[in-house]
């Protein structure tokens, strides 16, 4: 066993020497390594990582991995919420019963480490200074795990020594791969067929088998900051989101905080790192994917990013689309799935208007344009550190979080979302995040292009029953004075044409929006009532410049009023999943909107 540290230094080490005895006994490994996060530890790995042929060294002390090609994104289908009863992880979830789960994780984990290193990682997701953070200790097989957490997580060393004693989320996690003796490794160990992705909300602890491949793997992002941590939540009082959170500054210099929810692979990156298409506006970054939002004493709400790195969608990220993300990785940052062009950096579709002449796929095989397969896969990722984001807001590390003036709500919808609209009221803006629809993507690993629920984007990732969640949300109505919560809006940026174009050019020019956002909440700009909420007046969304199709711009604000009502009622059908626990303030909502539609 290599310990390169004494865990004895460490307050919470009792503990934590129990649960690593415990996974050691059960997983059998040759190794242990107890990671302290520094650099000369991680030059160590990357080595070890090129040399067993996982990554590819590129230019800028940045790397390539290949996955499997069966490992390549979430699966919803292998995760798990485990509870007593199925109505304790509600209808939106899969479900086992502790029991019998503790029976399949105990096979599939004996042994699951033989002939290799099992890695511990300290990890705190959250500013190390924050009482909101939290520590998590995830147990791996997977060198390329540990690197990855070292960019998305504070790892190592300084979490471990504000862990308090038994105050860690365990989180174990095996490619499930033993390797016999002389038995050649693969360059991505896998299991794919015996996948599982385990959430205990009752002991707070994450068991994950099988995949490699980010959340599924990285057990710090959506396992514990947003499926555990929305148990911890509903517990405590606050709220873990899927959400972005940024800076917006006026020309004027004031500086406005938003956050905003929208299912994988629908703008979340792209929006947080926006380069304003409008002079004088600024946008700076707090996070990209995860608010952990907390009540403040002065009764406003306030976020904190959990993560400390950047793992986002390579394809359709370029210096037009997206110039701060190319910036941010630039160097230092782990590629995964992309493809590799002649000069030894990565690529993926739409990093350049026309693809190279010659590449080698994210298949590792020869590749040249005009062929019917991709070069880089949908799901391609970057992992990159917040610190080499050029816009990073000075605030991100703030312990209590940035106080919050909006909360966005959007999900990728050709039709019937208009481009942004202000919800009636707090109660109809968390309809609003109730009611989210969205196209799949290739993020959440089934079909694309299928239209979906997906309340506040957080289908996936919530711990427990969604009627529980909507009713917690609604509770901060009680808990503050209505005009100091967020307003809330919704936006769609993908609205098609008929020809199946986009009405809206989007990324940079987004910021138009954001304008009109940023001055509802300060009360200046003009709205029209519709009756789900307001939508800009004539004239108010700021297009000077912009270049809009012949009537693309009614048409995004076009109400369709047969197809409001049928989404309402579909709405109300779908919320008849969650039974009593839906609260009746949703369905009184969405009755007020009914009869504002019905009235003359
Ligand atoms: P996750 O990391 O999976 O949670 O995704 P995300 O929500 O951060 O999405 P991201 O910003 O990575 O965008 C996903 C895809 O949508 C990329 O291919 C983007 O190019 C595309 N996209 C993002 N913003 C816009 C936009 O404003 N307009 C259009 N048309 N496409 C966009
Ligand atoms: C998402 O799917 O929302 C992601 C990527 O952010 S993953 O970390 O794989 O969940
Ligand atoms: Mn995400």
């Amino acid at each position: 066993m290599i310990f390169n540290r004494s865990l004895k230094e460490y307050t919470g080490y009792l503990a934590l020497q129990t649960w690593i005895n415990q996974a050691v006994a059960l997983c059998q490994p040759s190794e242990v390594w107890l990671c302290d996060g520094s650099e000369e530890e991680n030059r160590l790995l990357l080595e070890r990582l090129v040399k067993s042929g996982t990554l590819t060294p590129l230019k800028n002390g940045c790397f390539l991995a290949r996955s499997d090609p069966s490992d390549v994104a979430r699966v919803e289908e292998c995760t798990f919420i485990v509870t007593e009863t199925k109505e304790e992880a509600g209808p939106t979830n899969n479900w086992m019963d502790p029991e019998e789960m503790g029976a399949v994780l105990s096979q599939l984990f004996r042994g699951s480490m033989q002939g290799r290193t099992l890695y511990v990682i300290p990890f705190c997701m959250g500013p190390l200074s924050s009482p909101f953070a939290k520590i998590g200790i995830q147990i791996t097989d997977s060198p390329y795990v540990v690197v990855n957490m070292r960019i998305m997580t504070r790892m190592g060393k300084d979490a471990l020594s504000t862990l308090q004693e038994g105050a860690f989320v365990p989180c174990m996690h095996s490619v499930g791969r033993p390797l016999k003796k002389g038995e050649q490794d693969v360059p991505w160990p896998c299991n794919t067929a015996n996948r599982i992705i385990a959430h205990f909300p009752a002991t707070k602890a994450i068991w994950s088998y099988g995949s490699g491949y980010g959340g599924n793997a990285l057990l710090g992002k959506k396992c514990l900051a947003l499926r555990i941590a929305s148990c911890l939540a509903r517990e405590e009082g606050w709220l873990a989101e899927h959400m972005l959170i940024m800076g917006v500054t006026n020309p004027a210099g004031v500086k406005k905080y938003f956050v905003a929810a929208f299912p994988s692979a629908c703008g979340k990156t792209n929006l947080a790192l926006l380069k304003p298409a409008l002079p004088g506006w600024k946008v700076e970054v707090v996070g990209d994917d995860i608010a952990w939002i907390h009540l403040g004493e002065d009764g406003r709400l306030y976020a904190i990013n959990p993560e400390n790195g950047f793992f986002g969608v390579a394809p359709g990220t370029n210096w037009k689309s997206n110039p701060y993300a190319m910036e941010a990785i630039s160097k230092n940052t782990l590629f995964t799935n992309c493809a590799l062009n002649d000069e030894g950096e990565a690529w993926w579709e739409g990093k350049t208007k026309e693809p190279p002449a010659h590449l080698i796929s994210w298949l590792g095989k020869e590749w040249r344009p005009g062929g019917e397969e991709k070069a880089a896969h949908p799901n391609a990722r970057f992992t990159a550190p917040l610190s080499q984001c050029p816009i990073l807001d000075p605030a991100f590390q703030a312990p209590l979080g940035v106080p919050l003036s909006a909360i966005l709500f959007g999900g990728r919808r050709s039709d019937l979302e208009p481009l942004v609209y202000e919800a009636n009221d707090f109660v109809g803006g968390v309809l609003v995040g109730a009611s989210l629809a969205s196209e799949t993507t290739a993020a959440g690993g089934g079909a694309v292009g299928r239209l979906r629920h997906d309340p506040f984007a957080m289908l996936p990732f919530l711990g427990y029953p969604m009627g529980d969640y909507f009713a917690h949300w609604l509770s901060f109505k009680a808990r503050t004075k209505e005009e100091l919560l967020p307003k809330i809006f919704a936006v769609n940026w993908f609205r098609k044409d008929e020809k199946g174009d986009y009405l809206w050019p989007g990324f940079g020019e987004n910021i138009r929006v954001l304008q009109w956002i940023f001055e509802r909440t300060e009360g200046t700009a003009e709205a029209k009532e519709v009756p789900f909420g307001h939508i800009p007046a004539e004239g108010t969304l700021n297009t000077e410049g912009l270049n809009l199709k012949e009537g693309a711009l009614e048409e995004l604000f076009r109400v369709d009023r047969e197809g409001w009502l049928k989404k309402l009622e579909e709405t109300k059908n779908y919320f008849g999943l969650f039974g009593k626990r839906c609260p009746p303030e949703l369905y009184r909502e969405i009755e007020r909107i009914e009869a504002a539609f019905v009235r003359p």
